[in-house]
């Protein structure tokens, strides 16, 4: 048997290691809320289907509960390659790719079937082409969830208990157009800073979505929550060019794949919440208005409509009513 020395087997395996090393390129990932959140949820499988697909050859580190900052922060982070993926709300992307503020327009979704049908379907996908000219890769639609009402200082049933109330909104002005028809003071803020300005009274309230009020446990600081459902916010999952373009194009179809399967995961976990967060809250001391005036909310509504009408285009907002 051929004697082989120590050393030439320690160099062997050192430049195995060094070469398999040198293969995985490991993959930073934002996103708002913590990693058993629905976008932890779904980052995770997100993460889990490339690694499994390209053979260890791209994973994932996580930096939930806004760890790089608001989701603005990191969506200019992926633009400019300082950070590689974010899972993040449609709330700031109207600032990056405009087409995309028609998805947040409130009462535009009936229900969760219905957003989501539009979102997969022709319309969705037409807006994710529209992120490459604006130097994003969207790899594919997740899910926040229908947001709800919640303030420190009354129960809100119609638009005239919400009226005077300062309520943070995301930085999207089609929502804060919307509320100031409700009569709400909308204060735009990015989502790391929430959680102490509802402590400090800086605001009397917010609204998100039930995993989002969970996962932030707003619980805490928040006494009244409204079952408002006044808009349905979208999410996706946003790539840096720069990652996309050193992507082999078999690695690419494993990544659209795996953003697939990261919207399955993310909307069960929402599906999740929605049915069992709302008594945890409750449990957690929320007083909860399970029935709110949905007529009164949408009349008010009504003149916004007719601005939202000549921004997007009447026909197109008929066609996302009209998606069965
Ligand atoms: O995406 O800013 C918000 O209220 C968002 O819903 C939150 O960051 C989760």
């Amino acid at each position: 048997m051929k004697f082989v020395p120590a050393f030439a087997l320690a160099a062997t395996a050192l430049a195995f290691s060094l070469g398999a090393a040198a293969q995985t390129t490991t993959l930073k990932i934002g996103y708002a809320t913590t990693k058993e959140s629905h976008y932890g949820v779904g980052s995770t499988a997100f993460c889990d289907e490339i690694e499994k697909g390209t053979s260890g050859r791209y994973k994932c580190q996580h930096f939930p509960s806004s760890a790089l900052g608001g989701e603005r922060e990191m969506i200019e982070a992926v633009q400019i390659g300082t950070l590689d993926l974010v899972n993040t709300s449609t709330g700031p992307v109207g600032n990056f790719v405009p087409e995309v503020r028609i998805v947040d327009i409130p009462f535009l979704f009936r229900d969760y079937d219905h957003a989501r049908k539009v979102m997969d379907g022709p319309i969705g996908q037409d807006l994710l082409t529209k992120f490459p000219s604006k130097g994003i890769v969207a790899l594919g639609w997740t899910e926040n969830g229908f947001r709800h009402m919640t303030n420190s200082k009354r129960d809100i049933v119609k638009p005239a208990d919400a009226s005077g109330l300062k309520m943070r909104t995301m930085e999207n002005k089609v929502h804060m157009e919307g509320y100031r028809a409700f009569g709400i003071q909308p204060t735009p803020m990015a989502f790391p800073e929430v959680f102490g300005a509802l402590q400090q009274g800086t605001v009397d309230g917010q609204e998100n979505p039930i995993p989002v009020i969970l996962a932030s446990k707003f619980s805490q600081v928040q006494k009244h929550l409204s079952l408002t459902g006044h808009v349905y916010s979208p999410a996706l999952l946003l790539l840096s060019p720069k990652v996309w373009s050193k992507v082999s194009d078999a690695d690419k179809k494993v990544f659209l794949e795996a953003a697939k399967k990261a919207a399955v995961a993310q909307r069960k976990k929402v599906n999740d919440d929605e049915n069992n967060g709302i008594a945890q809250l409750e449990k957690d001391g929320m007083k909860v208005i399970r029935t709110v005036d949905g007529n009164a909310f949408r009349d008010a509504l009504k003149p916004v409509y007719a601005n939202y009408a000549k921004e997007f285009g009447a026909d197109n907002i008929k066609k996302i009513q009209d998606v069965r």
